[in-house]
Formats: structure tokens, C-alpha cells, sequence
């Protein structure tokens, strides 16, 4: 059975699996939790990151304008469901995620203003007022940059995805190291495309999570129909040393794009997690995940049948 190595959160936000689903990753009823029209001017609200924060929870959410430009805006919230969405912009750009490492609250996301094309932004707080930059984690271009939530063998460890200007229809999955956060070396291929549901890219999700059994990573994989592009979630365990090695990987996606608000929206068919919650006490996961690039969606899971799913379904023998 694996357990969550990390804090407790009794206020995590939970919903009791729907009787004879048998499948790890359901979703909440209530879903989309934020509308596209969650704030003025705004076209839609999606792929998002959120974290505990004081007695509540704290979020930094990506909106994309009525003119299309992508700000990352920041909200505050005590249910971690229901969301008050500060309106004004902290960053230009895209698909944020947080992590906390001793005390600072890390942000990274997609940083949009480098001629040569997208980097990964970090920047840090303590209180969700004021933020410290750092330089650019990676060359252009890049997206998809996660932080592990602790130094491992004294490194920080990012996930990150090398990848072209446009709707890139490649993308492998690697890690860099950095004694502090601004210089950034050796680099690792983790994972490339195996399976036909994600042939045509993948790319890290949330934090990635502790557990006694290796780092649970949720990612995303892209398959390409002859009507576009198809974003699903998967899942993985990386080493707990050496993370850049995959001891596990699902065969199959464990949530993929089959509700209206999923199936319908700017981009058709895309699940895109960003961020998740746990509770080391009871092995809850929340996932927070973009719906159709449109709205924010939450679905849960419990770490041991997630392994024990993953596991069953092992691509890695
Ligand atoms: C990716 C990113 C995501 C987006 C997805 C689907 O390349 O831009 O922000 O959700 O495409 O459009």
C-alpha cells in the first residue's frame, strides 16, 4: 500500500468515489470549478496551480484575455473549490505551476516575451504579495517547467520540454539540476512517447509527488486524430534519488477528455493537470486540471490505487 511521504491537509477537497466506478481518477460532480468568465475581459480560465497557504489555499491561475494575450493571475480561496480571483495580472504567460520548498512558495510556468520563443519562468514568494524573479530556467524553447518539492542530493530538480515555436508535434519529457535555481545542468531524458494515446508528446503536470514508492507524477500525453490533437493524463513513478529513472509507467491514460466541458471549449479534447493536492494522513489526491483550454476541473484519487493501477498496467518490465 503507498503512502503520501509529506503533510497532512484535512482540508483537502474530497468526494467520495461514485459507486461502481472502477476506475483510480474520477471526477467531481461540481465540475468545471472555475468558469471561463470567471473575471472581466476574460476569455478563459485553465490550466491553473494551487497550494496550501496559511488556513486556506492559495492559486495562481492562467487567463487568457478577450485579446487573447495570457496573464497568470493569482487567487486565494479557504475550500481550495471555490475561488476568489484577484483582478489584476502578476506575469505574462502560461501554465503555472507551485510548489513549496522550505518556506518559499516557487512558481513556474511558461514565460512568453523571449523573441527566440517560450522559457521557463521561476519566481518565489513567501506571502503571495510580493515575488522575487529568477533568471530563465532554460533556453527557448521550452515549456512545461516543473519543480520537484525539495532539493534531491542537493539539487533542485526540474521537469522540463524542449519543444518549437508553434503547436509542436514532438515533445520528450527530461530533467534538469541546479544547486540554485540559476545554473542549470545535468540534463536527463526521462521519458518519451511509448504508447499510441500520448504517440505524439508528453509533458510534466503537477509537482510531482512523494510517496514511499518513488515520485508519483501525473503528465500529459498527446495523441493526434484527423481532427487535432488529443490531451490525456498519465502517470508515473521516477526513483525517489534519481528521479530522471522511471520505475513505473501506466500503459494507458488514467483521465482523458469525455465531458462536455473536456470535449468542448477553445481547444476541443484536452485534460491538462497542473497542480494537485494531498494529504499524507489519508492518501487523497485533488487534481486540478485545464478542461478543453477553456475552464478548471477537479478529479480525485488515492495514492495506493493509483500505484497499484499503474503497476497493473506497467509499460516498464
Ligand atoms: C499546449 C499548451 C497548453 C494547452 C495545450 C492544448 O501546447 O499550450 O497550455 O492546454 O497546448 O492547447
Amino acid at each position: 500500500m503507498a503512502k503520501i511521504i509529506g503533510n497532512p491537509l484535512k482540508n483537502i477537497p474530497w468526494q467520495k468515489k461514485p459507486d461502481n466506478y472502477e476506475y483510480p481518477v474520477w471526477r467531481f460532480d461540481g465540475n468545471p470549478i472555475i468558469e471561463r468568465d470567471a473575471l472581466p475581459f476574460s476569455n478563459s480560465i485553465f490550466n491553473s496551480a494551487v497550494v496550501p497557504f496559511k488556513d486556506g489555499f492559495a492559486g495562481i491561475f492562467r487567463v487568457d484575455l478577450m485579446t487573447r494575450e495570457q496573464k497568470l493571475v493569482l487567487g486565494f480561496s479557504k475550500d481550495a473549490i471555490h475561488w476568489d480571483l484577484k483582478n489584476e495580472y502578476l506575469f505574462n504567460g502560461y501554465d503555472p505551476r507551485l510548489c513549496e520548498i522550505d518556506g518559499w512558495y516557487y512558481l513556474s510556468y511558461v514565460h512568453i516575451g523571449n523573441p527566440g520563443g517560450t522559457t521557463i519562468g521561476i519566481a518565489r514568494t513567501k506571502d503571495f504579495e510580493s515575488f522575487e524573479e529568477f533568471d530563465d530556467a532554460t533556453l527557448p524553447v521550452s515549456r512545461n517547467g516543473v519543480l520537484f518539492p525539495r532539493k534531491i542530493n542537493g539539487n533542485y530538480m526540474l521537469f522540463t520540454r524542449p519543444c518549437d515555436k508553434g503547436h509542436t508535434p514532438y515533445g520528450d519529457l527530461f530533467l534538469s539540476q541546479s544547486p540554485d535555481l540559476t545554473y542549470w545542468g545535468r540534463h536527463h531524458l526521462v521519458m518519451q512517447p511509448q504508447k499510441v494515446w500520448e504517440a505524439t508528446k508528453i509533458g510534466a503536470g503537477p509537482t510531482p509527488i512523494e510517496t514511499d514508492e518513488g515520485w508519483l507524477c501525473f503528465y500529459h500525453g498527446v495523441t493526434t486524430s484527423c481532427n487535432g490533437f488529443v490531451y490525456s493524463m498519465g502517470a508515473a513513478i521516477m526513483d525517489r534519488d534519481e528521479p530522471w529513472r522511471v520505475l513505473h509507467r501506466a500503459n494507458c491514460y488514467l483521465l482523458n477528455p469525455r465531458t462536455d466541458y473536456e470535449c468542448i471549449g477553445d481547444v476541443p479534447n484536452a485534460v491538462f493537470p497542473c497542480a494537485a493536492l494531498t494529504d499524507a494522513d489519508t492518501g487523497r489526491i485533488a487534481i486540478y486540471y485545464g478542461g478543453a483550454d477553456t475552464v478548471v476541473g477537479l478529479a480525485f484519487c488515492q495514492v495506493d490505487e493509483v500505484v497499484d493501477f499503474i503497476k497493473a498496467h506497467d509499460l516498464i518490465k
